[in-house]
């Protein structure tokens, strides 16, 4: 049955999402699956970890920006619209033409010119234009990406902006700018600030920006968390960081930042004030904080998860104890791709989801092989089943196997 689900969407020319209606064009790429997910906003949910995380997070910017009355300065916006066009996601964040970012095989498109939101930096410009400095935007966002226990088509980030003037940055002293003649020749690395900018402005943002950020780390996850900062690029941002802290021996990405790039808030109608952005992902913190072995388990409506977070302090220590283990299946899975047209993983990944929903614990492809006289290429990959919240039996696991090995020759592929 679940079959007949990514089959159903061809049918019409047309897809029908949060009360609109959208044309279909050689880009849609969105599975039915994939669309069940939009409104459920768990993360608005009272109780849900990701709620607590988030409310611990704002609860962070209200005490740490206020303005002389003692009231906080961050407005917070979080039931923006997951869908979003190619000019918000992408082209008003100067993200280039032939970006990897933008491909079918990393979002989800609606058609040509919508697609699910693939970061809350979508909204940057918009609330600029609306007149905003400080804000916060919370939402849902959609990557087509690899299965694993740390990944989902479907997470949470938070977005955050600031944005000063001139006077705001250095007070009384009428001697220093925000801007000045750039040399936009002397260009060494991604780490050097942008030609327009003063490096006493850039200095006084990073400085801000890091310092918050490091005091939010510390708020989190404790005093004595470790934590470093590691150089990064994203078109949206010069220069660019992230910050990273240190959980079980590993360092964890927390987050991206940087000051932004000036056009974009000159093209937001914007000329006096510099700014810093970032953006963190909620489940990341959430999986670290409260010790949540696997990402599926946010999406879980079972009580039994549910209830170890019903707590009266959103501060209070929680450590997720596993209901149980239920034992896992696994069932290889080997085509030959096509020749004459494009596969990619993402789109087997997406259909073995598709099908087996939230059974599938992690695919990995465990042999690339080329044939060396008809030059076929070959994957195998290995799915892993695991249910919640039983055991499995084979002959279940059996049922949604064949279901893949029947549909998969939709992409072209041919089973071995
Ligand atoms: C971005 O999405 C940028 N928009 C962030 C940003 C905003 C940078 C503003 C500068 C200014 P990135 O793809 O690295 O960057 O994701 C940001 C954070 O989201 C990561 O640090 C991580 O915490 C989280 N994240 C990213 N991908 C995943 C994933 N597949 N699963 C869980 N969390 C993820
Ligand atoms: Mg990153």
């Amino acid at each position: 049955k679940a079959f007949i689900s990514i089959t159903v969407q061809t049918k019409t020319n047309e897809i029908s999402l949060l009360n609109n209606t959208y044309a279909k064009d050689d880009y849609t790429n969105v599975t039915d699956k994939l669309v069940s997910y939009l409104g459920r906003n768990i993360f608005l949910k009272p109780h849900h970890p990701l709620s607590l995380v988030r409310q611990r997070i704002i609860n962070f910017f209200y005490k740490s920006f206020v303005n002389r009355r003692g009231n906080p300065i961050f407005s917070i916006y979080e039931n923006l619209p997951p869908i979003v066009d190619i000019d918000q996601n992408f082209d008003s964040l100067l993200i280039p033409e032939d970006h990897p970012s933008r491909t079918k095989s990393d979002c989800y498109y609606i058609n040509r010119k919508y697609l699910l939101r693939a970061h809350m930096t979508a909204h940057q410009s918009e609330l600029m234009q609306a007149g905003l400095n400080n804000f916060l935007m919370i939402g849902d966002v959609y990557r087509r990406d690899e299965i694993d226990r740390t990944h989902y088509p479907v997470f949470h980030q938070l977005d955050a902006v600031r944005l000063r003037t001139k006077e705001q940055i250095f007070l009384k002293d009428e001697a220093l700018n925000i801007f000045e003649e750039g040399n936009n020749t002397a260009f060494t690395s991604a780490q050097e600030k942008q030609a327009c900018h003063s490096l006493e402005a850039v200095k006084l943002m990073e400085f801000e920006l890091k310092d918050t950020l490091v005091g939010l780390a510390k708020y989190l996850f404790g005093n004595n968390v470790e934590y470093r900062w590691v150089d990064t690029y994203f078109p949206f941002t010069q220069p660019s960081w992230e910050l990273e802290v240190l959980y079980e021996n590993n360092w964890l990405e927390l987050l991206g930042c940087g000051i932004m790039r000036q056009p974009i808030l000159s093209n937001a109608g914007i000329n006096d004030k510099i700014g810093w952005a970032f953006g963190l992902g909620l489940e990341r913190i959430a999986m670290c904080l409260y010790k949540i072995p696997d990402i599926r388990l946010f999406w879980s409506n079972d009580s039994g998860f549910l209830n170890q977070f019903k707590v009266n302090d959103i501060n209070a220590t929680i450590s997720y104890k596993p209901i149980s283990q239920y034992p896992q299946c696994t069932n290889d899975i080997s085509f030959w791709l096509p020749k004459d047209r494009e596969f990619s993983s993402n789109d087997f990944y997406d259909l073995v989801r598709s099908i087996g929903g939230d059974l599938i614990e992690q695919v990995s492809l465990i042999d690339n092989f080329i044939h060396p006289k008809t030059g076929k290429t070959s994957h195998c990959y290995r799915i892993t089943y695991r249910h919640m919240e039983k055991t499995l039996t084979q002959s279940e696991v059996n049922v949604v196997h064949k279901n893949i090995e029947k549909s998969v020759e939709e992409l072209g592929v041919t089973i071995r």
